[in-house]
């Protein structure tokens, strides 16, 4: 396979409401979308990266400037090409993982199109529907927060995942629980806002029987975690610290983390997490896939991920609606408490002509 061409394409996708977390509120997704065109075939890579860098160093205008610059000039200088190969050819570039992980994407859903094989059938997937939990934002109060809380079960969501913050963790979880009791599988976010001094304040977690508490500390600071984990009974999982397979094992071996959480484009692409899911399936560590806040395009990617043996949690592949009001694709609608995976081939969905056109706010072609 040879890469004629790429498209960047940006997006806006408004989000149905505000979703803050503890490094800030989005209102809009701008998305940067990858095409890549093989002659045979065409397919898609959504890139995850934020408008801002504040969840990780990434952010959109960046992972296009890179792509433009540096990912795609090598990828179609290379003469013969297959997905498999794309981490290793991309890999002299530092970092950057998310908008290689949208190339490599983009490469593996034309390859797969022409074969007429599926994400989830290359991936190993072992289901063919996956469980979904959902994300809650830091809301302004208590009772707002539990409307939210109560509108999502309704909906069917088996899993609530609350985002914390200092200010905004104790209490929030307290009345959760006193409101929709002790069967409801809970789990909490921090997005790296404490430190090991927090340790005694997030132990007060530990009668309300959580899943796990998410990145607590720094991303850097995998030591802390290590020692925070001895000090808590809630199990610790990672997400921003997790960026590669290795980097996984060290924190395992370290001890810092009894639960991951795999997002494809924090660690450079779906053959990547794939490696990650194979570690830990291989520890007896359970894993779950994690969200960006996809359309349709990644978040198939993400379900046909999560249908592999090892995510034995719900993950954030919640449904188009808890997003957006028109996805880019047909809708991933919850059907009791779980998304379908898509059977087709390649990502199994494709952006719908007039949504996409309605959205798109620049496209610029890369020729090989
Ligand atoms: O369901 O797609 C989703 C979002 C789930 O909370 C979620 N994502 O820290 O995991 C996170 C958070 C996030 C969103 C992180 C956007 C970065 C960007």
């Amino acid at each position: 396979m040879k890469i004629r061409g790429v498209e960047l394409r940006r997006v806006a996708m408004p989000l149905v409401a505000p979703f803050r977390t503890s490094f800030g509120t989005e209102t809009t997704r701008d998305v940067l979308l990858v095409r890549a065109d093989t002659g045979d075939a065409e397919g898609w890579g959504e890139c995850v990266a934020m408008a801002e860098p504040l969840y990780s160093p990434e952010y959109t205008d960046a992972a296009a400037d890179v792509l433009r610059r540096f990912l795609v000039p090598r990828l179609a200088a290379a003469p013969h090409l297959d997905a498999y190969q794309v981490a290793g050819v991309l890999a002299p570039i530092k970092g950057h993982r998310m908008a290689k992980a949208a190339l490599e994407t983009a490469v593996l859903d034309a390859e797969l199109r022409a074969a007429g094989r599926s994400f989830a059938r290359e991936f190993g997937a072992v289901r063919d529907r996956v469980p979904c939990g959902v994300s809650v934002g830091i809301m302004d109060s208590i009772p707002q927060l539990l409307d939210a809380v109560a509108g999502y079960l309704a909906e069917g969501y088996v899993r609530i995942k609350l985002k914390i913050e200092p200010g905004w963790d104790v209490e929030p979880v307290r009345a959760v629980r006193e409101r929709f009791g002790d069967d409801v599988l809970l789990q909490v976010d921090a997005n790296t806002a404490y430190t090991l001094a927090d340790a005694r304040h997030l132990a007060r977690l530990d009668p309300f029987d959580l899943l796990l508490i998410e990145q607590p500390l720094d991303e850097e600071d995998v030591l802390g975690h290590a020692t925070l984990a001895k000090q808590i009974s809630t199990p610790v999982c990672l997400d921003e610290s997790i960026t590669s397979a290795r980097t996984a094992a060290a924190a395992l071996t370290l001890g810092a983390c009894s639960v991951v959480n795999i997002k494809p484009g924090r660690v450079g692409g779906y053959l990547e997490a794939r490696r990650i899911h194979d570690l830990c399936a291989a520890h007896g560590v359970p894993v779950w896939c994690g969200g960006m806040l996809e359309t349709g395009l990644g978040r198939a990617a993400n379900v046909a991920l999560a249908a592999l043996p090892g995510f034995t949690l719900p993950g954030d592949t919640s449904a188009s609606g808890r997003y957006f009001a028109t996805d880019l694709t047909e809708p991933f609608v919850l059907e009791d408490g779980a998304l379908a995976v898509p059977p087709g081939p390649g990502l199994g969905v494709s952006p719908l002509p007039a949504v996409l056109d309605d959205v798109t706010v620049a496209t610029e072609w890369i020729s090989a």
